[in-house]
């Protein structure tokens, strides 16, 4: 059996490719999505995906993961990465490996995007490289448990 993955996005990233472009991209969230099927099928891995405006919805998906069997998750929190306690104390007792991922610079942005509570529960964090961060995110993990 394949091993599995996740790809976990977080509030307003069903946006993604309608505003905002010249930050974000111009890409859908589902373009992002078939661009990283491609991805998995060359890796040999399974990938399922998930994005919620809710954050309990994305508490509950963490904890269905991991009890699930999935091997990581590549996680854009989006917002949450700078207000949520409850996404750091979910990555952190999954017992999954996460990479966190984003889109833009958040270091290049206003300084209440600088601090993560994420972060420090994930194995790594690539900000900056656009949406080629999922695919780079992916690979470690990938990687990391072959
Ligand atoms: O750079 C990233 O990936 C962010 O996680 C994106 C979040 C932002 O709050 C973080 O500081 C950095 C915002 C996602 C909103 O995405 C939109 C996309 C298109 C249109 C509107 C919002």
């Amino acid at each position: 059996m394949k091993p599995s993955f996740a790809v976990l996005n977080g509030p307003n990233l069903d946006r993604l490719g309608k505003r905002e472009p010249g930050v974000y991209g111009s890409a859908t969230l589902a373009d992002l999505q078939a661009a990283l099927c491609k991805t998995a099928t060359s890796l040999n891995v399974e990938l399922s995906f998930f994005q919620s405006n809710h954050e309990g919805a994305l508490l509950d998906k963490i904890g269905e993961l991991a009890d699930g069997g999935c091997a990581g998750a590549v996680i854009n929190p989006g917002a949450w990465t700078h207000t949520s306690v409850a996404l750091r104390d979910a990555i952190a007792g999954s017992g999954m490996p996460f990479v966190e991922v984003h889109i833009s610079n958040v270091h290049k942005r206003e300084p209440f995007r600088h601090h993560s509570y994420t972060a420090g529960v994930c194995e790594g964090v690539i900000c900056g490289l656009g949406q080629q961060g999922y695919h780079f995110a992916l690979e470690y993990l990938v990687k990391k448990i072959s």
